[in-house]
Formats: structure tokens, C-alpha cells, sequence
């Protein structure tokens, strides 16, 4: 591997490719990463066959099972699991149809308001809907940064372009963030916001277009219930009585709602910052709500569902993806359930408390919550406590160095690749496959080879018929190949069988190496919705429960409002990306984190001033639930009293073996984020708006580094 372009050819992306993607190279050749089963002993870890790694698994997690029942073992599967066909089939076949109860993902760190709102408002989980930013002529981001995530919901190739494109047509770019982020300094305007309390700001904003006639949903009022409901609710949150939380000026609301209003097509997006907070789940609700009132749902330059290639509701559905919300609830604190998982902040305290139903096994894949989930040292502590873990990992990280077992699996370029969840949310419909670059070695095993084994040897009855019905299964399990799934997905899709001769196939996409434009977002709407009834619910009960814990918050924060400006009150903390990071697991690769220190935390320079801070000093930054000490970095694009610090950074720690990322330590933001900082709505992780304490300290204390 030489170097990474992009293709110009590609119909999509133009030729543009994200400067993470240039790390391809290195994690191919990374001598950190893993390409055997390892089994650790004590603190010394030793390479294993395959067969006897999958054995030993399936051995231990029976052992558990059988003393303790099946939600002794606990799941969590991470963010690149998405990336690839291969685990999100096999990968969900194994771990969701075990049937513990203590399974969570990254998705209670991430978009599950998104989901909630489209499983209670369109009757599907995955039917989130995607800004059609190439054809809006106003679009307002609020909680996203996509200059720098390249779009998230949203998967939009060089965005930057796309963004600059909506101002040389005459349209408009607002963003409302706690950060002038660099999405913002590319916008019209861009409005402060104080973190978690983006539900009152946009009820507000609900409120102006009920209240001055705006309201015109256009097509989809015909199939939309709630409309008058909605106003109802609005009354109550006139710009005037939100504007001393939100810090965003009544005059500002109203103005942006008229323009908004007034706009021939238009969107409002929500992205991370409106989802991981304390009002998340009421939050990415309104987001679409505003769409729908004001006719942007569903129309070209506004809110629209994507029409992919593979279809992902009923794939979902195959493997036990299922929707639902609330059908039960945590054993320890009573968090709600959300498609048949738990929220991650579960985690440590079903670990830690004792009782029937105590988690004394974990399965991590492709995640690494100790720095990716909010306590993590709390899991840090607790994790050597379980009778067993295995994680399927290319890496010994912050996580999977407390494994007994890891189960390594081929890297991005030695398998292929369909993105099937990231083209299902993307701004135009398109298909694109790509072949592995290298053939994987003898002794290699890809994610879904890995858990074809893991499924065929688990499922398989004990006793002298138990290895033959393994080997039948295994042979069956291994006939589907991602190929084969793909295959069979494009064909059912829109653009397969139905369309006759022309219709999409492995054998098309093959022959179109650069990738196919399947056109722009089309209407979906009823069709699409999933309701029995084929109506859009505007105003589920879901939320409508949830309005008084508004209230009070609202209430409590217009109270503190009037103490505020002496630069001394309590500070709230907020994450931030970076171009060149991915979550933990891209500080492996020198290209990538070269370069000034980015695990800063940004003060505003009225906050810093308070406290005595000057750029560069160390400073100690601590919460209810932990303490960091980093370097300070002023900055006015900070709101005042909001710090921001990034996340997935904090290496360094022993037994870890990525060299390269121990020598960029950093801090980990989630040694701060809260477990019990939770939207109760939903069971989101509240990761932004936690409050904390800032101080100068005397140095900057680093762990020791253990390679
Ligand atoms: N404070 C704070 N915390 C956050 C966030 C934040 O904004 N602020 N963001 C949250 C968000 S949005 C997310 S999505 C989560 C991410 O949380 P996680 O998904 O738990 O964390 P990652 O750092 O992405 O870890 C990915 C892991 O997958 C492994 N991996 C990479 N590729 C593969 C593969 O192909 N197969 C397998 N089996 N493993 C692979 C890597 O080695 C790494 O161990 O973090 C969340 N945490
Ligand atoms: N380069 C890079 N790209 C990535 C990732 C990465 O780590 N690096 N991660 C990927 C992943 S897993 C995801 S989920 C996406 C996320 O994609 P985005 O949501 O676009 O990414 P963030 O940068 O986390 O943007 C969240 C924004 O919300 C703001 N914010 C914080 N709190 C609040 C609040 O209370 N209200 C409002 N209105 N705003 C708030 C933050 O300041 C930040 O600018 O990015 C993906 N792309
Ligand atoms: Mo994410």
C-alpha cells in the first residue's frame, strides 16, 4: 500500500476522500494490529489457533450462561460495526439473537433520539429522514458540525462544497452551536446556544410559526395527525421565556423562524449535540417537527427519506434489529429499553451490583467503551472483575486489554465493501462496491467469518450430535457471504427486480467500479411510512410525558440565568471532533495525530480570565463524576461558560499495546462525562452540558506509559 486518492470518477464523492481515509495505509500496516486469536494469561498475552480461540469462547460464555443465565452476559457493539455488511448481518444474527438483556451499542451515545423520533413518528427506527442539502436554498445545522464529520445522517462527501454551493444560489446557512464551530464560520449566521437546552429553543421556534400563521405543512398534512396538538403545545414557550436559557435573543428566534417560514425549500437539521444531552430524545423530535410544519418534510430541498439501493428496514428486521421503546427497563436503575437494547451508561452498574441478572461476562465488537462511553473508570475498575470477556478487535486498546480472549479480524482493505447503512442515509441515492484490495492471508478470519463459527458452534445442542449440526450450520452461515447477502439485498430493493432487465446487481455494481448515481432523494411519503394507519404521528404520547421535566430544567435555568456574567458560575462541558480523529480508534496512524496537541480544553478567555488561566496552562477539570487535568487553549468561539474538550483520546493506559496513540496520551473526556447524566426519555448518554469545575493546576499529570 503506497498511498490513498480518491476516485474522480466516482459520481458521488468526485474525487473528494476525508483525511482520515489516507490512514488506510497505515492501519493496513500497522505491526500493532492483531491477525491471530490472542489469549491472555495474567498480564501476558499468547497467539491461539482459531478453532481453539472459538471453542474456548463458546465454552466460557456457556459456562456463564448455564451458572447464571443469559443476561449474565453482557453485549456492546460499537460504531464501525455499521461500516460493514459482513457484522451488521453476522455479526447482529450472533449477539442479538443470544438474548441477553444486557446488550447496548454506541447508539445510546449517539443518534438514538433520531431513532426514537422515527420509530414514534414514521413507525420505523430507521426511517430517519436526510437533509436534501444539495437542493435547499435555507438550512439551519443545529448540534452538528459537518465540515468536520462530513455529515452525520447526512452522508454528504465534501460537504464543504455542498455547503458553499447553498450561499452561490442565494440560499442561507444558520448554525446554532455552544462553539462557533468551523461549519459555523462558513455560515450566515451563527447563534450561541447553552448547551442541553435546545427543546426550549426550538419550541420557541415552533411557537413564532404557530403564532404568526406560518404553519402550512403542505402535502403531508394529509396524512399527518397532530398539527393543532402541536400549537397547543407551542403556546407555552413564547421566544421571551426561553431566551434567558437558551441564550439565544427573542428577536433572534423570530427572525430565524419568519426567514425559515418564508424560504422556498428549507431544512433544519440536528445532529450529536441536539441527541447526547440531558433533553435529547424531546429534542431530535422537534427537529423533525419543525420540518413537518413547515411542508419541508418529504420535499425536495427539505427533510426527505432516501430511496437506497438496499433496502435496510427489512434486512434490520432479518437479524433482530427490533423496534421498540420502554418494553422494559434496566435491572439497577429502571432505564428504558430502546430496540430490544440498553443504554451503555447501564453497563458498569449492572456489572458492579449484585443480584439475579448481574452481568459476569462480557462480548465487546468494534468498540472501546472505556473511552467511548461515558465512566469509563468505573468500567476500567470492573471490568478485571468478570469471570470472562472476548472482543472481536483488531487492537489491544483502553478495552479489550482486559479480554481473555481476542478474535482479530481482517482490516477494511482486505475485505469489500458496500456501506449499506451509510448509503441509506445519504443526500443522493447512489450503490457503490468495492473489492477487497488484498487478498486476506491463510490465517486471517473476516468479522463474519468470525461470528458464521461463533453462531454455528453456540447454536449447536450439545452431545454426540452436536458437532455435526455445527458443521451443517457453520456450511450454511458461511454460503452467506457478504456477496451473497448484498446480492439478495439489491435485488428485493427499489432499484433491483422491479425495475426489470436494467434493475441493480452484484454482477452491474461490479461493472461500475467508480459507483453508480441512482439520482436525487425522491418523495416517499405515505408510502413509506410504517404506521399501520400510513399516517405521520406529529405529536407521540412519548413526548408529551416528557414535557414537565422541561419545564423544571427550564425554570432552573432561567433562575441561574440572572447569576450568570461574572464569569465564576459553574461551567458546562461540550465535545468536539476533528478532521483528522475518529472516535479512539484512529490515533494509531503518526499522519493522523502529528501536529500540535489537539486533546485541549477551549475556554472562553472571560472564563479563563476569572479563574487566572492563561493559553497553554495546565488546568484541572473536574465533574460530579471525575477529573482530568489538561492543557487550556483560549478561544472566543467558545460561548462563555461553555468548555469544550474532545473525546476518544486518554491512551496511554497499561497493558495497552498502540504505540503510537500511547505517544498522543491526551485525556479522556469520558473520565468526566457522568453515567447518571442521562436523558430519562430515551437513556442517551448526556455527554454535552456537563457540568464542571475548571482550575488552574500545578502540571500536567500523565499516566505512565506501558507499550
Ligand atoms: N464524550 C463523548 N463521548 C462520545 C462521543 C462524544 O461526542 N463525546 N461520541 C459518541 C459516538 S457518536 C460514538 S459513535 C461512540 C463510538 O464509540 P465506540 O464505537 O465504542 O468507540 P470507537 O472509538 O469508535 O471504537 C471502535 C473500536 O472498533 C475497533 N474496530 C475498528 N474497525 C473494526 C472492524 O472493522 N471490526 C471490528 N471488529 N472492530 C473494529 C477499533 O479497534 C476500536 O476498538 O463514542 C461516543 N462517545
Ligand atoms: N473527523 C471526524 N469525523 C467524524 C467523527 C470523528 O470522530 N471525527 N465521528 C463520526 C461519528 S461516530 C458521528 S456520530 C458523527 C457526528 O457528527 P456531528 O454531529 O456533525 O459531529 P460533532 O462534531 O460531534 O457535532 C456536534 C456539535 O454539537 C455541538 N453541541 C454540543 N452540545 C450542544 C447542545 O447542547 N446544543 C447544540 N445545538 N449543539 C451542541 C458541538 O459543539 C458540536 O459542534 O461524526 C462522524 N464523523
Ligand atoms: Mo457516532
Amino acid at each position: 500500500m503506497v498511498s490513498v486518492r480518491g476516485d474522480d470518477a466516482d459520481p458521488f464523492s468526485k474525487g473528494y476522500i476525508c483525511p482520515k481515509a489516507t490512514a488506510l495505509a497505515d492501519l493496513h500496516h500497522d505491526p500493532d494490529r492483531l491477525k491471530r486469536p490472542m489469549v491472555r494469561e495474567g498480564s501476558t498475552w499468547r497467539e491461539l489457533g482459531w478453532d481453539e480461540a472459538f471453542d474456548l469462547v463458546v465454552r466460557r460464555l456457556r459456562d456463564v450462561r448455564d451458572s447464571y443465565g443469559l443476561d449474565a452476559i453482557a453485549v456492546y457493539q460499537g460504531n464501525p460495526t455499521v461500516h460493514s455488511v459482513g457484522l451488521m448481518m453476522h455479526g447482529q444474527f450472533f449477539l442479538r439473537k443470544l438474548g441477553t438483556r444486557n446488550a447496548s451499542s454506541a447508539t445510546s451515545t449517539d443518534q438514538l433520539p433520531h431513532m426514537l423520533a422515527a420509530l414514534t413518528m414514521f413507525g420505523d427506527q430507521l426511517l430517519m429522514a436526510v437533509p436534501d442539502i444539495d437542493r435547499t436554498e435555507h438550512m439551519i445545522v443545529v448540534g452538528g458540525n459537518p465540515l468536520v464529520s462530513n455529515g452525520s445522517i447526512m452522508t454528504a462527501p465534501d460537504v464543504k462544497s455542498r455547503l458553499k454551493a447553498i450561499k452561490a444560489r442565494g440560499g442561507r446557512l444558520t448554525v446554532i452551536d455552544p462553539r462557533r464551530t468551523e461549519t459555523a464560520e462558513l455560515a450566515d449566521q451563527h447563534l450561541f446556544i447553552r448547551p442541553g437546552t435546545d427543546a426550549a429553543f426550538l419550541l420557541s421556534f415552533l411557537h413564532v410559526l404557530y403564532a404568526e400563521q406560518l404553519v402550512k405543512p403542505g402535502r403531508v398534512a394529509g396524512f399527518t395527525d397532530g398539527i393543532d396538538e402541536l400549537g397547543t403545545i407551542a403556546a407555552r414557550y413564547a421566544p421571551e421565556t426561553t431566551a434567558a436559557a437558551t441564550g439565544i435573543a427573542a428577536g433572534d428566534v423570530r427572525t430565524l423562524a419568519r426567514a425559515f417560514a418564508a424560504a422556498p425549500r428549507a431544512v433544519l437539521y440536528g445532529r450529536l449535540g441536539v441527541c447526547t444531552q440531558e433533553l435529547g430524545g424531546l429534542a431530535a423530535w422537534l427537529c423533525y417537527a419543525v420540518n413537518v410544519v413547515t411542508g419541508r418534510l418529504d420535499e425536495p430541498g427539505g427533510l426527505m427519506f432516501t430511496t437506497p439501493a438496499v433496502d435496510i428496514l427489512p434486512v434490520a428486521r432479518q437479524v433482530g434489529f427490533d423496534g421498540g421503546h420502554a418494553r422494559w427497563t434496566s435491572r439497577v436503575s429502571g432505564l428504558p429499553e430502546f430496540g430490544a437494547e440498553l443504554p451503555v451508561v447501564t453497563l458498569a452498574e449492572e456489572i458492579e451490583t449484585p443480584g439475579h441478572g448481574q452481568v459476569r461476562a462480557l462480548f465487546t465488537s468494534a468498540g472501546n467503551p472505556v473511552l467511548s462511553a461515558p465512566g469509563g473508570p468505573r468500567l476500567e475498575q470492573l471490568l478485571p472483575k468478570l469471570d470472562f470477556m472476548v472482543s472481536v478487535d483488531p487492537y489491544i486498546n483502553e478495552t479489550t486489554r482486559f479480554a481473555h480472549v481476542i478474535l482479530p479480524p481482517t482490516s477494511v482493505l482486505e475485505h469489500s465493501h458496500y456501506d449499506v447503512a451509510l448509503a441509506a442515509f445519504a443526500v443522493r441515492n447512489i450503490a457503490k462496491y468495492a473489492p477487497p484490495v488484498f487478498e486476506r492471508g491463510p490465517d486471517q478470519r473476516h468479522d463474519w467469518e468470525i461470528y458464521a463459527e461463533l453462531a454455528a458452534r453456540w447454536y449447536a445442542p450439545r452431545g454426540p450430535l452436536g458437532a455435526l449440526a455445527a458443521r451443517a450450520a457453520r456450511r450454511a452461515l458461511l454460503a452467506l457471504t457478504p456477496e451473497k447477502l448484498l446480492e439478495l439485498g439489491l435485488r428485493a430493493g427499489s432499484h433491483g427486480l422491479k425495475r426489470g432487465q436494467d434493475g441493480l446487481s452484484l454482477a452491474k455494481l461490479r461493472s461500475s467500479p467508480h459507483g453508480l448515481d441512482l439520482g436525487p432523494l425522491e418523495p416517499r411519503l405515505p408510502g413509506r411510512l410504517k404506521h399501520r394507519d400510513k399516517r405521520v404521528k406529529l405529536v407521540p404520547a412519548t413526548y408529551v410525558g416528557d414535557l414537565p421535566r422541561l419545564d423544571r430544567r427550564l425554570a432552573e435555568w432561567t433562575a441561574r440565568a440572572a447569576t450568570r456574567g461574572d464569569g465564576l458560575s459553574p461551567l458546562v462541558l461540550v465535545g468536539r471532533r476533528h478532521l483528522r480523529s475518529n472516535n479512539s480508534w484512529l490515533h494509531n496512524s503518526e499522519r493522523l495525530v502529528k501536529g500540535k496537541p489537539r486533546c485541549t480544553l477551549l475556554v472562553h478567555p472571560r472564563d479563563a480570565a476569572a479563574r487566572g488561566i492563561a493559553e497553554g496552562d495546565p488546568v484541572r477539570l473536574t465533574s460530579r463524576a471525575g477529573e482530568v487535568v489538561v492543557p487550556a487553549e483560549l478561544s472566543d468561539e467558545m460561548m462563555p461558560g461553555v468548555v469544550s474538550l474532545p473525546h476518544g483520546w486518554g491512551h496511554g493506559r497499561p497493558g495497552t499495546r498502540t504505540q503510537v496513540a500511547n505517544a498522543h496520551a491526551g485525556v479522556s473526556a469520558n473520565d468526566v462525562t457522568d453515567t447518571g447524566f442521562v436523558d430519562l426519555l430515551s437513556g442517551t448518554a448526556a455527554l454535552t452540558g456537563v457540568e464542571v469545575t475548571v482550575t488552574r493546576a500545578a502540571a500536567v499529570v500523565r499516566e505512565a506509559v506501558t507499550a
